[in-house]
């Protein structure tokens, strides 16, 4: 049985926590708790600690998936979960284009913590204001090599493929060693 550990990341409400919960198939271990600030009040909880989830790829293939905590404050939990990641994934949310440059931020965070594979996850693509793909990619910065992704985080398929392509990047690598 192959084990792989994957870090969802990103910015303050961008949609990790529904990423996780969209294909984890036991129940998310997630550490949710009421904020308090009105200043970030644009929903009830936010996660403090992480999420935990787990896919079953196949009969010998566990994806285990750790969710950061996106609010500035709870970053000391950050590098802790980068642990023996094989993979992570930036989830952006592309209706708020004033969170660009810190998912910008926590991507070249990650890339410091271990110089594994990464994807990027547009999120929030049903959203009237979403930036296109292609424009996100303009804006982050981000090199044409990299992969990035459309995403509706509680749509289970747009999740799974994702993780998918992350997957294949990471046994690509594990290939030319
Ligand atoms: N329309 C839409 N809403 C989404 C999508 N993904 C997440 N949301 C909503 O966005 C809000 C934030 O989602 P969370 O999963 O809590 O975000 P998070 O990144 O875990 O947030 P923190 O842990 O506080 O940093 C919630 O209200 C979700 O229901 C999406 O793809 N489309
Ligand atoms: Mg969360």
């Amino acid at each position: 049985m192959q084990t792989v550990k994957m870090v969802v990341t990103g910015p303050f409400n961008a949609g990790k926590t529904a990423f996780i919960q969209a294909v984890s198939e036991i129940d998310v271990v997630s550490t949710e708790r009421k904020i308090s600030s009105e200043a970030e009040r644009i929903k009830e909880t936010t996660t403090v600690a992480m999420d935990f989830g787990r896919i079953t790829v196949d009969d010998d293939l566990v994806l285990y998936l750790f969710g950061t905590p996106g609010q500035k404050r709870f970053d000391f939990m950050w590098e802790i979960l980068s642990e023996g990641m094989l993979g992570f994934i930036v989830i952006v949310d592309s209706a708020r284009p004033e969170t660009f440059r810190e998912a910008k931020s926590i991507l070249e965070t990650f890339r410091a913590y271990a110089p594994t594979p990464y994807v990027v996850a547009a999120n929030k693509q049903d959203m009237p204001d979403a930036w296109d793909v292609e424009d996100l990619r303009i804006a982050l910065r981000i090199d044409s090599k990299i992969k990035l992704l459309p995403c509706v985080a509680p749509d289970k398929e747009s999740v799974k493929a994702i993780l998918l392509e992350l997957l294949y990047s990471i046994l690509e690598e594990m290939n030319e060693k």
